[in-house]
């Protein structure tokens, strides 16, 4: 069996399918895709990802790109504990917080909060404090809306981690390096023992891409 991932540590989307192979327990190979190289990713990545992003993942010769579809098949292709909950309503919960992980998190956590104060002015360029305001009060919304759908549970929807646990994690962990996200992240203190236990899972630790972010 072979089971590959195309994309870089550095990607948010990336970390998500590297943290579902590793609680899964399944063995792959991490091969490096440069995105942003001169002229695009090479034709050859292209015929795996036609809109040239990452990650794209082939397991014996099948092929899929988009984190989200990728997540779910490795959940139900391999052994392994399961990344969705049994019950209706708790798929529809994990399903309901993958998207708006997809639509408002990555937008409001990294490409605001993450961007506008670490990536950035890592480029050169000035922090953007509008964009960091922004993605700040945007960021707000996404926890308000995290901290109800949990509600009583241990992890993001019931009591074992879940692809809802999964493809928040890497995101949040990009803004908790920056400081004034920090500060908007000690107003929620009902989800700092779920992310202490989420941080020191194996999968996590040893999907970290940088030193600098959980
Ligand atoms: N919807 C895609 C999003 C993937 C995505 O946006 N990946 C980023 C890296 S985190 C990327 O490839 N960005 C390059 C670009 O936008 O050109 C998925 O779920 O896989």
């Amino acid at each position: 069996m072979t089971v590959t991932l195309y994309g870089e540590t550095y990607s948010v989307y990336v970390r998500f399918a590297r943290l579902a192979l590793a609680e899964k327990g399944v063995p792959y190979d991490l091969v490096p895709v440069d995105i942003f190289a001169d002229g695009g990713p090479t034709p050859g990545y292209l015929q795996r990802h036609p809109f040239g992003k990452i990650p794209a993942f082939d397991h014996d010769g099948f092929g899929l790109y988009e984190a989200l579809a990728i997540t779910r098949y490795v959940d139900e292709a391999f052994d392994g504990p399961a990344l969705l909950p049994s019950s209706p309503q708790g798929r529809a919960r994990v399903n309901q917080i993958t998207a708006l992980v997809d639509s408002y998190v990555y937008r409001s956590m990294v490409w605001g909060v993450y961007t506008g104060a670490i990536s950035g002015p890592k480029e050169g360029l000035p922090r953007d404090e509008e964009q960091i305001a922004d993605g700040l009060k945007r960021s707000g919304t996404c926890l308000d809306a995290l901290v109800d759908l949990r509600g009583e549970a241990t992890w993001m929807v019931g009591n074992h981690p879940t692809l809802a646990d999964l493809s928040l994690a890497p995101m949040l962990a990009y803004s908790l390096a920056v400081p004034e996200a920090q500060q908007l992240w000690n107003a929620y203190p009902s989800l700092h023992g779920w992310w202490d236990a989420l941080t020191a899972r194996e999968s996590m630790i040893a999907t970290k891409g940088w030193d600098f972010v959980a």
